[in-house]
């Protein structure tokens, strides 16, 4: 990829301290951004975060091009307020967007004092940037907001132009079966649809995608004088995946390359549960779902199928992006809107305050960061941190409002390492059942607290599955007193 002469004058600015004086850069030298937003996607199904059974191809080869984000946590295990939240750089407490609200007009629909507060599509639109979206990107319902063809929670105000896709996600063509006796997500049941190969074009992935790069080949011809998109307009096509989310629909050849009897649930330890509070054990099998061992083997394929089908559409869109020779000038992140539990401490889905609920996959390929290509980071990041970073990319880090609480990412691409980074803790939050439950992760630990007062502490140095609850463990008790100091300064900020 080309050197980006903008992305060298603006570290050039930044290491002079004089980013402020800088003038915007011109619009043909802004980069295009690829925002790809999957649904309930798991790091630890993916190839590149060290899953070996499940197969993501292309996102292992945007990885092998960026620079994978290792500690990135969203800060709401729910589609609606991470959403809300990412889109808009704010933390859920802070525009009261808690819980997973379909309001349209989202937080600046829900909240008076944040309507004039731009999402990140809003605020490259008032700078120069021509912004789409194509399906999920705020909330939608899944599968029922898919089914019906509906605009969800989403901001009007972030987008030129919207695409929602209408598809029959349950009622696709195909095997239908349930996997669990109850309907334990939102009123939509955990089941599979094995789609014939070849009748999977009206899949919403697919068609989303195809929507997609229907506006980049626009984009990358732009030759009607008419259009919205001006010759030289910098483009944020924000794209959402409803896969992996429920129900796990697939064309066939995805579910033939996972055989359930191959597959490996996650170990739980005896009585793990002794130590959780009860807050946190709301996914648990044995009370939501009630699969048998067998059935949740079929679950855990059916996801794979998921993913490794959604991974696909990722490379469509890599693809068209090499084919119309715009990926030397466009910014490519891909991110789930959360984590997903896959068994673990026999656990499904979400919410949920453990790690694999918390943690997202976050992959950046930028032009002019050819450097970091292949890396991987450990540094503690945010989604919130995405607003500055797509603002910074475009030259406009200066003109981020001042409430965005995110930072920029950029000092992370140029150095992956993170020596130059520095950050105390990764915070999620939940409130459901009139409970509010806040996590804080930090490099080496996870202190979660409820309203309850309930606690739990794990030390990912040596409990990497959260095991063992060390709250009342007296050999962590000054770490735990300097974790509940975090947690207090976030209650009162
Ligand atoms: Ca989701
Ligand atoms: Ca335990």
């Amino acid at each position: 990829m080309k050197q980006f002469s903008f992305v060298i004058a603006l570290l050039l600015a930044l290491s002079l301290g004089a980013a402020a004086e800088r003038p915007l850069p011109h619009a043909q030298d802004r980069p295009n951004f690829l925002f790809i937003v999957a649904d309930d996607l798991s790091a630890e199904a993916v190839g590149t975060y060290g899953n070996d059974v499940c197969r993501t191809p292309h996102l292992d080869r945007l990885a092998e091009a960026g620079v994978r984000f290792d500690a990135a946590y969203c800060q709401y295990p729910v589609c609606g307020a991470s959403r809300a939240s990412f889109m808009s750089g704010l933390y859920p407490e802070t525009t009261g967007f808690l819980g997973n609200n379909y309001i349209y007009g989202s937080y600046r629909a829900m909240n008076e004092a944040f309507a004039d507060h731009p999402s990140i599509g809003g605020f490259l639109r008032r700078n120069g940037y021509v912004s789409t979206r194509v399906s999920k990107i705020y909330h939608m319902g899944v599968p029922g907001g898919i089914e019906a063809g509906e605009p969800g929670g989403d901001d009007p105000d972030s987008w030129d132009r919207a695409f929602d896709v209408w598809a029959p996600e349950t009622g696709s063509v195909g095997a239908f079966s349930s996997l669990s006796p109850n309907v334990a997500h939102w009123g939509s049941s955990f089941v599979k649809v094995v789609v014939p190969d070849g009748e999977s074009s009206t899949q919403a992935d697919e068609m989303a995608v195809t929507q997609a790069i229907s506006i980049m080949e626009t984009r990358a011809r732009h030759r009607n004088k008419t259009n919205r998109m001006k010759p030289g307009d910098p483009l944020f096509l924000a794209v959402g995946l409803v896969r992996p989310h429920v129900p796990l629909v697939a064309p066939e050849r995805f579910f033939e390359m996972y055989d359930p009897k191959d597959m490996e649930l996650p170990f739980v330890p005896e009585n793990d549960f002794e130590d959780v509070p009860k807050a946190n054990q709301g996914k648990a099998n044995a009370t939501s779902y009630q699969m048998d061992e067998d059935t949740a083997k079929e679950a855990l394929a059916a996801y794979y199928a998921s993913v490794t089908y959604m991974d696909e559409q990722v490379g469509r869109l890599l693809d068209a992006l090499d084919r119309l020779e715009m990926s030397d000038n466009t910014v490519v992140v891909f991110i789930s809107d959360h984590g997903w539990l896959l068994g673990e401490h026999g656990s499904w889905q979400k919410p949920s305050l453990f790690e694999p609920a918390c943690r997202v996959p976050l992959i950046i390929r930028a032009p002019g960061f050819e450097g970091s290509a292949g890396k991987a980071t450990s540094g503690l990041t945010e989604l919130i941190d995405l607003y500055p970073t797509f603002a910074d990319f475009a030259g406009l880090g200066e003109a981020v409002p001042e409430r965005v609480q995110g930072r920029s990412l950029m000092p992370l691409l140029a150095d992956p390492s993170g020596v130059s980074w520095t950050a105390e803790a990764a915070y999620s939050v939940m409130a459901q059942r009139k409970t509010v439950q806040r996590s804080v992760r930090t490099e080496r630990y996870r202190y979660s607290r409820y309203d309850t007062g309930e606690e739990e502490l794990y030390d990912h140095e040596t409990d990497p599955g959260e095991y063992t609850n060390q709250v009342v463990n007296p050999e962590y008790a000054q770490d735990l007193a300097r974790l509940r100091e975090v947690m207090d300064r976030i209650e009162t900020e």
